[in-house]
């Protein structure tokens, strides 16, 4: 592993709560070799270096005889830390000037600014996380539902990346016996069964390609379900927006034509982040910018994971709602069709649309809506999906996993034509090298730096 470039023996100091938020208490994190003795040199209380780990102290950050604040100061002491190194996280109270004080005098002694992501960057170069460990830490952070909480709970604690080691393991075992053949090669002997290898690859494979297929729906758990509400213009698609959202959030009028652009914003259904898109309503029309919307709701709709599809049955009759219908089927998503205005509908005019088995609802007076709700769970089938699973909700991981899955494809097309052990070993290595770079057992400090710059500072 190249990471010589990122490896440093700073003691590294930042805040670890959010800058410039509301609340009484704000931790500043300081990590590395010198960290106990940097805290204690400016701290009044007992004398921190004599100290047992995972103790906590009172008393007060002074400034030459200037006190700062009164502070709790929590000690780790490697390797028992998140870092690994020896650690103090110093509680002050929450005002940005006591912080800005704090952290300069510690860096005036010793110690200096973390970088962004640098604690975690820690923790994994030092063993305490694997990559996608880390990864699932930043998850974790951004987490805001009880799915994406709990895919990236589980990925942070080690699921993925177990299931993979083991994977791994079996594999380099046979990688190793291949590669002795290789010192045998004149005398053409075979230390790899290839029955059982050719069965673990299998294995391998059908497992890989498993955690691939979870990536739809992990991903869909972490950024939320894509619903696009499309229909004819003033069938009501903004109405159920607001009405959905609970809030005025895109303008209604009687106008035919009043929405353009698309609108997008979430709620949480269950557990269960929903992004709904409002989109332009689809007719011809001659209006430059009105025709760039509904091109845009077209796109919009190929990308959905569910479409509403919502008709005005006073404006429309069975015959039209049947052709669109019939066009949005084409599109091979999974499509809800709802009949709008219903407040404006008899249970005779209801029996006209029935043949659809539609769901009805008004936007505006907001009937129906928790009925759609539920149907909305349904159809993304969420429920039935055991978040205890291993999951795949990370595009790098993905892909190296794609990669992981065509070099597996040469090992087994290596085995049934039979290539020389060379030839496999090599396949076999690439193999091992894409699921490494998963777990972190293979990386540069590029990756590496491209990682955790997005993670915020004091992570
Ligand atoms: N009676 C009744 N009127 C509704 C209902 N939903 C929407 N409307 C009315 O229908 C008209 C059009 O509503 P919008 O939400 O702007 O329709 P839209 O589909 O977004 O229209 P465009 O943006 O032009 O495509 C407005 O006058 C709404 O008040 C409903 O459930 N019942
Ligand atoms: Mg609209």
């Amino acid at each position: 592993m190249s990471t010589n470039g990122l490896i440093s023996q700073d003691t590294i100091v930042a805040l670890a709560t959010s800058p410039g938020a509301q609340g009484a208490i704000a931790v500043i994190r300081v990590s590395g070799n010198e960290a106990i003795t940097i805290v204690n040199d400016v701290f009044k209380g007992k004398d921190l270096i004599k100290q047992e780990s995972h103790t906590i102290h009172f008393g007060t950050i002074r400034d030459g005889e200037e006190v700062l604040d009164e502070v709790l100061v929590s000690l780790f002491v490697a390797p028992n830390s998140y870092t690994k190194e020896n650690a103090v996280e110093i509680s002050t109270h929450n005002s940005k000037y006591i912080i800005e004080r704090v952290i300069n005098l510690l860096i005036k002694r010793g110690a200096r600014a973390a970088r962004a992501g640098e604690f975690t960057l820690r923790a994994f170069l030092n063993g305490g996380l694997d990559l996608s460990q880390a990864e699932a830490v930043a998850d974790l952070i951004a987490s805001n539902s009880a799915a994406s909480h709990q895919v990236a709970m589980q990925q942070m604690r080690g699921g993925f990346s177990n299931q993979l080691r083991k994977l791994r393991e079996d594999l380099v075992h046979f990688a190793s016996l291949i590669e002795l053949e290789l010192d045998f090669s004149e005398e053409d002997v075979e230390f790899a069964n290839r029955d059982q290898l050719k069965g673990l690859v299998q294995q391998i494979y059908s497992v890989i390609t498993k955690l691939i297929q979870s990536f739809e729906q992990g991903n869909v758990l972490k950024n939320g379900v894509p619903v696009v509400i499309a229909g004819k213009p003033n069938v009501g698609k903004s109405t159920l927006l607001n009405a959905l959202l609970n809030e005025e959030r895109a303008i209604v009028s009687d106008i035919a034509g009043t929405t353009r652009d698309t609108i997008e914003d979430e709620i949480n259904i269950h557990g269960v982040t929903f992004r709904f898109i409002d989109t332009a309503g689809i007719r011809d029309t001659e209006d430059v910018i009105e025709a760039k919307g509904v091109e845009r709701t077209r796109e919009k709709m190929k990308q959905a994971r569910l479409i509403i599809y919502l008709f005005d049955p006073i404006q429309d009759r069975i015959e039209t709602v049947q052709q669109q219908i019939a066009e949005v089927k084409d599109l091979n998503i999974p499509f809800v069709v709802i009949i709008n205005k219903s407040d404006l509908l008899s249970d005779e005019d209801k029996l006209e649309y029935a043949i659809l088995n539609p769901l009805y609802i008004s936007a505006k007076e907001q009937t129906g809506i928790e009925e759609l709700k539920t149907e909305l769970l349904n159809q993304v089938n969420l429920s039935n999906i055991n978040t205890d699973d291993v999951m795949v909700t990370n595009i790098r991981h993905v892909e190296a996993l794609q990669h992981t899955q065509v070099a597996l494809e040469r090992v087994l097309f290596g085995i049934d034509n039979p290539v020389t052990s060379d030839f496999l070993a090599m396949d076999i290595r690439q193999s091992l090298h894409h699921l490494g770079e998963i777990t972190g057992t293979v990386t540069t400090d590029d990756l590496l730096e491209n990682i955790f710059s997005k993670f915020c500072i004091g992570k």
